[in-house]
């Protein structure tokens, strides 16, 4: 679907949040899941493909969003905004608790159609980056990597950096790839066309 007929992604809002499926929205609608490190850029991915400057909380202080944040696009799917990973200064309890609630969400929700998951375009995927590949390559869930602050990272250097990030991964060429930039909204269309054919 081409999201300006069908989809009015301007009507957006936070729905809800939640700490189990309990919480969770009782319906059918679609939805998409962001996962990333904390700091990685999710908050401001959400707010460009949602073309608002603060709807997903941006912060200088990661691991705040300890819940899971739905938000409601013009009542056909939901983003959902899983807590980012690897925040060094959460405690082991928190951590097993954060895992938890992931893992619940990821692996039982029957509206979940594809996982977009972010890493940083200019490094090398960290150890939870891989570990989260995997994960989802267990469970078979289709992944979206979204390689975010392209701005930060010269333009010809782009494949390079793509490539290295795509081997670190071991990633499967059936999943998508996806240079993008918040800054200079690099990777938009592409972004919201890719995730649209994923539903
Ligand atoms: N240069 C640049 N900075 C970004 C980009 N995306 C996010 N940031 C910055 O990275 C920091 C963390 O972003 P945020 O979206 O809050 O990350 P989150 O913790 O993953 O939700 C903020 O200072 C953002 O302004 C991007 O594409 N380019
Ligand atoms: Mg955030």
């Amino acid at each position: 679907m081409a999201e300006e007929q069908v989809l009015n992604t301007h009507n957006a809002s936070i729905l809800l949040s939640a700490a189990n499926k309990s919480h969770y929205p009782q319906d059918d609608l679609p939805e998409v899941a962001l996962a990333g490190r904390s700091n990685v850029g999710k908050s401001s991915f959400i707010n460009t493909l949602l073309d608002r400057k603060n709807l997903a909380r941006t912060s200088g202080k990661p691991g705040k969003t300890q819940l899971l944040n739905f938000y409601n696009i013009d009542d056909k799917l939901r983003f959902v905004d899983v807590p980012g990973y690897g925040y060094a200064r959460v405690s082991k309890k928190e951590r097993a608790k954060w895992g938890k609630m992931i893992e619940e969400y990821l692996v039982t929700r029957d509206n979940l159609r594809v996982v977009v998951s972010l890493v940083d375009l200019r490094h090398a995927p960290t150890a939870d980056d891989i570990q989260m590949y995997n994960f989802l390559k267990y469970y078979e869930l289709p992944v979206i990597i979204v390689a975010t602050k392209a701005d930060k990272v010269p333009r010809g250097k782009w494949n390079k950096h793509a490539a290295a990030i795509k081997e670190a991964l071991n990633f499967d060429a059936d999943d998508h790839f996806i240079v993008f930039s918040s800054e200079t909204r690099q990777g938009y269309d592409e972004a919201w066309d890719t995730i649209l054919e994923c539903l």
